[in-house]
Order: structure tokens, then C-alpha cells, then sequence
């Protein structure tokens, strides 16, 4: 402990000194005196939540090059390098102690190995540059659901970052005991070049060190990578969840209205460019959290908060036509907004499809580019990443909801998983009860792979509720989780399944973007009582006459009978074809499944079959009987 204190008190100046000597917790001041003497900066800063440490943090971007400053007040770009562009699946490992029984599923590497390598990789990684310590908290703080945590790092854009995506903590970690459980990252983008970009993505390495609650990253700068109270505090706080009895997870939250001014709160799971963030900012409705979410039982009631307090979202695609609330945020002064890996022209950013013309050249993650440019293997280079992302406050939004920094939640009435599917589901249907939601909704969630990942597109795959990527502990013991999550509320909230991507024969879509909406509403109705359903295989399903209310309602737009009936004909041998794929994935990759699993499943195969018998492959929506 001494030494520690000597290595603070000799690289801090007495302020940096005295902020982080008010925080109690011994692990933290260890933590960052170990980081300092491992990494070597030239200088320490130590921020507490004053607004003007947040300037500085934003101003000291723009000063290093991290960032640069477009034509709008307070809009930067930030690029990272042309192979950091997504999380990466194969850098990201766990160190696993000696003798622990991890899951083989899991990329991993014994801490007695890993722990030295990424260390040498810090060595000295941080000379010459400024180490930056924050204290944040995932969940609102001074609330039941509060983790707090500490992130050490040199790159002024994750820092500032930080401001825009999660609530500052310093003062709450002062109030900590010293003994208090906390999440700790450290960060270093590692030598960079002329164009701040990390030089070395060879030795990117992110390892997960979870049995010290620590993440370590380095030679990285692409937020998911980087931003560790992100994807890689979940995985943490997966492993905490699991000891404690409650859930994490890779959901959104939203505040649906419905008719009398009520509102009624969702969450939802979609893989990456899925439909989550339109689903979760639908105009008309409230916008609680767009990526992560925390669920406790709390005296009975299933309770929710976001994880986060900002959006990391994909910009390909938002336009003002089908995203107008975040279009506004994105294209007008008022808001702080960090966009990342767009095309940006004369202090104006592109990105690919957002309904405007873009130039044909200018600046993107390349460097100087121009139409026709080709990467080394021969590719022509799009203007703009197509995991470009910008980074907002939720509170930029007109629309977000006043209980985002609520310390007890709100209480959640449905949950809602949405797959890449252009075959099988219809587009929107309500399980039958909770536990045949998880399974065949959410433990059924199918996507193809996207460009959200490193690594080969289009493959279709199982993404178990989305958050497969970051399931800490075996994929069953999570899957048993969240079924028995629901016993331990009063009313647990409706499951459905929705599938914005149903093609007909053709490939063409059978929904328009806007669609969704109206499920939405509907859904809202069902969880009210106010609408009814038929009983098809694997769900309840809208009727016409409701839809048909709710098109014209909510879209202002007609509904035929011949859309519906082909939006919502049961497709037996496609569905049949996706129950075995995932009794094969749960065959080969949930050995410890809990035996809910495989009933349901294999309950939805035979009345699918039973279907079949009576009314042939194709069974169009009038002939299931009403619910
Ligand atoms: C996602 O891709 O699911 C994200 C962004 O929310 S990342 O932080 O990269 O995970
Ligand atoms: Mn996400």
C-alpha cells in the first residue's frame, strides 16, 4: 500500500493527487498506482464530474488530433484505423486462473499466460502521453442497480466519449467502502500515427481479466474496443448477475404510449443492425436506453434501468426520413455530438445511405479518399465505414424519457427479440408464456453476421438473445437464468418475437421500415388486453381487423388483406428448418441447456407438424383459430 501511495504521490500533482485519494476504495488507488508504474506516463490526470473536467476532456481531443472539429458547434469526427473497426471477436479473450472450470465455447487464454502478454504491450505504452482516470458509474448512481467504475486511458476520444455515455461517479465513489466491488478498465491506443491512429493493430489485444473484475486493452481505439464500460463490462457484469440474481443485458428501452396518455415500458434484444436503435426511437415514444439494460426483482416487480446514459449507434442508414428524432440531433447545433468513421467534406460528415448525395472525396477512415480508391487487397473503399457510429447524450434527444437517471427503474411490461430472418418468422407474434418467449424467441434468435464484427458477412447464425458475444459464464446457465428470472416477479413482462427482414420468394422485403411500429402498438394493446390474437405454432398472432385499425392509426396507411396474409402465413418448412437448427446449436454448444429448452422446442415442432397434417405446408393466418 505504501508503494503505491509513493508512486501516486510522485507522478500526480497535489490536486490529481487529492481526487483520487477521496475515493476509500484500496483496490482502485492500487489499481491506477500499478497502471501508472506499468504504463509510464508523462502525466496523470485524475477527473471528478465537474463540467469543466468534461470541457477540458473534449477540448483536449480536438488539441491532439484525436478529434477534429466540424462546421456544427460542439460535432467532431474521430477515425480509427481501416482494421479497428468493429469489436473484435478474436482479440478479446479472458484470462482464465489455473484450475477454473471455464467454458471450452469461449475465446480464452490461461492468466498465467495472458496476464504477462497484454502487460508487456502496456509497458511503457503510455510515455509521452497523458494518462486519464475516470469514475463512472453502469446503472443510474446511489441506486440499487449502480456499478461503479474506473477507467484509466490515454485516448482523449474514449475519455470524452465517456462524457457523452455513461453518469460520473466521483462523488459517488466517494461515499464507497473500501472494500466496495468495482469495475476497472485500462486503456492504451498504444503508439500512434501521423494521423493519431493506433499504429500497432498486430498487438491489439483485449483481455478480459474477470476474476479482478479488470479489463485491459491496448494497440485499440474503435469504442466497443476501447470503452470498456461497454461490451466488456458487461461480460462482467454478466459473471456479477449471475452471483447476485439478476440479469444483464444487450437491450434497449423504450417507453410505448398507448391510448389515455399511458405509457407502458419495453425492452428489447436485436442483434447489431437488427432494427434495435429505429425500435428504441420511434418517434411518438420515449427513448430510456438504446444497447444495454439492468433487470432486478424488486419487492415483487421486475424493474429496469439503462445500463448507459448515451448512444453508440450505427449512422448507416439514419436518415431524416426513417430516423428523424436522432436525424435532428445529428444534423443541427445544439447537441455535443462524436461522429466516427464517416466521410467528412469541408467540416460536413457523410455516411452511406443517409438519402443525400455524397461527395467524391474527402476524409474517412483511410485517410484522403476518392471514389474508386482501393484497399491493399484490391476492394474498392466505400466513402464511409459501414459501422461508422455517432455518440450522443440520450438527453440530446427530444424524445428521451424523464426516468433515464431514475435510481429505482421503471417497471417493464414486455421484452421484445428481433432477428435477421428472411424466411421463416412472421413479422411480429407474442409467446405463449414467458418461458416459451426466452426460448423461442430469444434462445431462437437467429441474424446473419454483419459488418458489426470483424470477420465474413452474411453467414447466418444463432445469436442467443443477442448476447451471445458477451455470455460470461455457460450459455445455459445464462439461458436458466433468465427463465428463472421470471418466478421471481409478480406479473413477468410479455415476451414477443418480431422480424423486420421476412422477404417473399424473391428476396424483396414484405415490410417497409416503418412497419414496425405498428407491431409495436400492438403489442402495447396485447399487454392491455385490448386487442385479440389468433393461435398460430410458435405464437399468438395479430388479427386483420386489428392491424388494419392500427395501419391507417399509426401510419396513416391502408393494410390489405393480401399483405397480411402473406406477411403472416405460416411458413411450416422454413420454421421446421429453424427449429432444428437450433436444436443443433443447442446440441452442440448448450451442454448444460435447462431441460425447458428442448420441450419447447420440440413442443413447437409438433404443432407446427400437427399443422401440417390438416392444412398443408403453407397455412394462411385466417384458418388459425382464435386465441
Ligand atoms: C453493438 O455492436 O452491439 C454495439 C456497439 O452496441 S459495440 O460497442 O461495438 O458493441
Ligand atoms: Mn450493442
Amino acid at each position: 500500500m505504501q508503494q503505491h501511495e509513493e508512486i501516486l504521490r510522485k507522478s500526480l500533482s497535489a490536486e490529481d493527487y487529492r481526487r483520487l485519494a477521496a475515493v476509500p476504495v484500496k483496490r482502485v488507488l492500487e489499481f491506477v498506482a500499478d497502471a501508472v508504474a506499468l504504463c509510464r506516463p508523462d502525466r496523470v490526470m485524475v477527473f471528478d464530474d465537474s463540467p469543466e473536467g468534461m470541457e477540458k476532456t473534449r477540448l483536449t481531443a480536438l488539441e491532439t488530433g484525436e478529434e477534429s472539429p466540424l462546421a456544427i458547434p460542439r460535432h467532431s469526427v474521430h477515425f480509427d484505423g481501416p482494421t479497428d473497426q468493429g469489436r473484435d471477436r478474436k482479440a478479446t479473450r479472458y484470462l482464465v486462473p489455473e484450475g477454473e472450470d471455464f467454458p471450452a465455447a469461449l475465446n480464452q487464454i490461461p492468466r498465467s499466460q495472458g496476464l504477462p502478454e497484454v502487460r508487456e504491450l502496456l509497458r511503457g505504452s503510455m510515455q509521452g502521453k497523458t494518462m486519464i482516470v475516470r469514475f463512472l458509474s453502469l446503472g443510474p448512481s446511489d441506486s440499487v442497480f449502480s456499478i461503479p467504475c474506473v477507467e484509466v486511458t490515454d485516448s482523449w476520444y474514449v475519455s470524452h466519449s465517456l462524457n457523452l455515455l455513461y453518469r460520473p461517479a466521483h462523488e459517488a465513489f466517494r461515499r464507497l467502502p473500501a472494500d466496495a466491488e468495482v469495475f476497472m478498465v485500462l486503456h492504451s491506443a498504444g503508439r500512434l500515427d501521423e494521423r493519431k491512429v493506433s499504429a500497432e493493430p498486430d498487438k491489439r489485444r483485449i483481455y478480459i481479466d474477470y476474476s479482478e473484475n479488470t479489463v485491459y486493452s491496448v494497440n485499440t481505439q474503435y469504442a466497443g474496443n476501447t470503452v470498456g464500460l461497454k461490451k466488456l463490462a458487461l461480460r462482467l457484469a454478466i459473471r456479477k448477475a449471475d452471483r447476485e440474481g439478476w440479469l444483464a443485458e444487450h437491450m434497449f428501452i423504450s417507453g410505448i404510449h398507448g391510448p389515455g396518455g399511458r405509457k407502458t415500458y419495453f425492452a428489447g434484444a436485436f442483434p447489431s443492425a437488427c432494427g434495435k436503435t429505429s425500435t428504441a426511437m420511434l418517434p411518438g415514444e420515449t427513448i430510456l436506453g438504446d444497447d444495454l439494460a439492468y433487470f432486478r426483482a424488486v419487492d415483487g416487480e421486475f424493474r429496469a434501468v439503462n445500463t448507459e446514459s448515451g448512444i453508440f449507434g450505427i449512422i448507416q442508414n439514419v436518415s431524416q426520413k426513417s430516423d428523424p428524432l436522432i436525424w435532428e440531433v445529428l444534423t443541427r447545433p445544439g447537441a455535443e455530438v462524436i461522429f466516427s468513421n464517416v466521410l467528412v467534406k469541408d467540416g460536413r460528415p457523410y455516411w452511406l445511405g443517409m438519402g443525400e448525395e455524397i461527395p467524391e472525396e474527402g476524409e474517412n477512415f483511410t485517410g484522403r479518399w476518392y471514389r474508386g480508391k482501393k484497399d491493399a487487397a484490391g476492394n474498392e473503399i466505400p466513402p464511409a465505414h459501414k459501422n461508422a457510429r455517432y455518440t450522443v447524450p440520450l438527453r440530446a434527444l427530444r424524445n428521451c424519457d424523464p426516468a433515464l437517471d431514475d435510481p429505482q427503474g421503471v417497471i417493464l411490461r414486455a421484452i421484445l427479440y428481433g432477428g435477421r430472418d428472411p424466411e421463416a418468422y412472421v413479422p411480429c407474434q407474442q409467446a405463449f408464456d414467458w418461458e416459451h418467449g426466452i426460448v423461442t424467441f430469444g434462445v431462437a434468435l437467429e441474424t446473419r453476421t454483419t459488418f458489426a464484427t470483424v470477420g465474413k458477412e452474411g453467414v447466418p447464425e444463432i445469436n442467443i438473445m443477442s448476447i451471445q458475444d458477451f455470455v460470461s459464464i455457460p450459455l445455459g446457465k445464462y439461458v436458466k437464468n433468465n427463465l428463472d428470472f421470471g418466478q421471481r416477479v409478480k406479473t413477468p413482462p410479455f415476451i414477443f418475437g418480431v422480424n423486420y427482414f421476412l422477404c417473399d420468394r424473391n428476396g424483396k422485403y414484405l415490410n417497409e421500415v416503418q412497419d414496425k411500429h405498428v407491431w409495436i402498438k400492438w403489442m402495447e394493446r396485447r399487454v392491455h388486453g385490448e386487442v385479440g390474437a389468433r393461435r398460430g405454432p410458435t405464437g399468438f398472432i395479430p388479427r386483420y381487423e386489428d392491424l388494419h385499425v392500427l395501419f391507417r392509426e399509426v401510419l396513416g396507411k391502408p393494410y390489405t388483406p393480401e399483405e397480411y396474409r402473406e406477411q403472416f402465413t405460416i411458413r411450416i418448412p422454413q420454421l421446421l428448418r429453424k427449429m432444428e437448427r437450433v436444436e443443433d446449436f443447442v446440441r452442440e454448444s448448450m451442454p448444460d441447456a435447462p431441460p425447458q429448452v428442448s420441450r419447447i422446442l420440440a413442443e413447437n415442432k409438433k404443432r407446427l407438424e400437427d399443422l401440417q397434417r390438416g392444412h398443408g405446408e403453407f397455412v394462411p393466418p385466417e384458418l388459425l383459430p382464435e386465441a
